[in-house]
């Protein structure tokens, strides 16, 4: 018995040894536009700045929490990371962003598209060119289905202005869920101007709170805008997701929400053939305003690497197709998407790597 116990621990030390985790380690930035579920998710406390925001965030959605935050309106981003390289497999799936999207009965698949609450998300990554482990290097935009869309404009910005001091509310006269139509002015570079409206459901302010400037201003690219009002009366919006290359655009659980670095392009288009990443950032990536249910905002939960599992598996002196490992005091939870299914066993974690 106490040989097998030594074995077990030799082999327990070197899987420890060469893991990488999975998951994000960290959260460089968390900067949300306005929107509803700003100063609630992660929720702000008088005294917090930028910086305890981000660790709020990080706290949320770092390693498997899978908490939630949100990127508030078009433009509103976080800049996570990893632990090490995400590998750039060959026509594999690399990695995959964790959002809260859901189909729903109502809206049924249309040219490929399924309908629910999809809210998708840019995703851009960086890959770690001059080895400081910083995210200062350059950043490659993952060229989804709608890249080529002409309907999506690339040279997009927003301002977004604080609702001035004594702001009187404009309740809208028609749908009474909207207590403010002209509740947080927005200006774009394409002279169109508007309004994010507060809603009765959501209440607090919905400016960035730790923000001191009365605007913030953003850019990057607009997708079309991807809803319908299926009732035609404003009382049923659905969101579709477009077919690939977004977060929070697909369940977690559907393989169209992974992401392949290959995606990845340099700002004139061209393929950035990356080896691998190490950052990545995301950004809400339409701007529209779907009556009652207001302002679509992309959320996180989390991202995981789809390759990881490799590295436990090179860790045995004779992997196989169906070997069990046991690693204890390493957090997961299951499912995995992909390859890896993880069973949990009193304190026990056991990868199972599959074919
Ligand atoms: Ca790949
Ligand atoms: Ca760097
Ligand atoms: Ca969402």
């Amino acid at each position: 018995m106490k040989k097998i116990f030594i074995i077990h621990y030799s082999l327990f030390l070197a899987l420890v040894a060469s893991a990488q985790s999975p998951f994000i380690s960290r959260v460089w930035e968390y900067c949300p536009a306005p929107g509803q579920f700003v100063n609630e998710l992660p929720a702000y406390e008088l005294g917090d700045d930028a910086n305890t925001m981000r660790l709020k965030a990080e706290e949320a959605i770092a390693d498997d929490q899978r908490g939630m935050i949100t990127l508030g309106g078009w433009g509103g981003y976080v800049l996570f990371g990893f632990d090490h390289m995400v590998p750039n497999i060959a026509d594999q799936n690399d990695f995959i962003v964790l959002g809260n999207a859901f189909y729903s009965a109502s809206g049924e698949e249309e040219e490929g598209r399924r309908g629910g609450s999809c809210e998708p998300g840019i995703v851009l990554v960086s890959y770690d060119a001059n080895g400081n482990g910083q995210p200062d290097d350059a950043w490659y935009e993952l060229a989804g289905s709608e890249y080529a869309n002409k309907s999506t404009i690339h040279d997009y910005a927003v301002t977004y202005f604080r609702p001035a001091i004594g702001h009187e509310a404009t309740p809208s006269q028609v749908t009474p869920a909207l207590i403010d139509t002209t509740y947080i002015r927005w200006q774009d570079n394409h002279s169109a101007m508007g309004y994010l409206s507060q809603l009765s459901f959501h209440t607090q302010p919905y400016f960035p709170e730790w923000i001191e400037l009365d605007s913030m201003t953003f850019t990057g690219a607009r997708l079309p805008d991807n809803y319908r009002d299926l009732s035609g009366n404003g009382t049923n919006y659905v969101l579709y997701s477009y077919p690939w290359g977004y977060a929070d655009n697909h369940p977690n659980t559907d393989q169209r929400a992974e992401l392949d670095i290959n995606w990845a392009v340099c700002d004139d288009g061209t393929p950035a053939n990356l080896p691998g990443i190490h950052f990545v950032k995301v950004y809400t990536a339409v701007h529209q305003q779907c009556g009652w249910i207001g302002e679509t905002s992309t959320e996180i939960m989390g991202a995981i690497d789809l390759h990881c599992h490799t590295a436990v598996s090179n860790a045995s002196a004779e992997p196989t197709e169906k070997a069990i490992y046991t690693i204890t005091g390493v957090r997961v939870s299951e499912p995995l998407p992909h390859s890896v299914y993880i069973l949990r066993e009193g304190n026990r974690v056991e990868l199972k790597i599959q074919k």
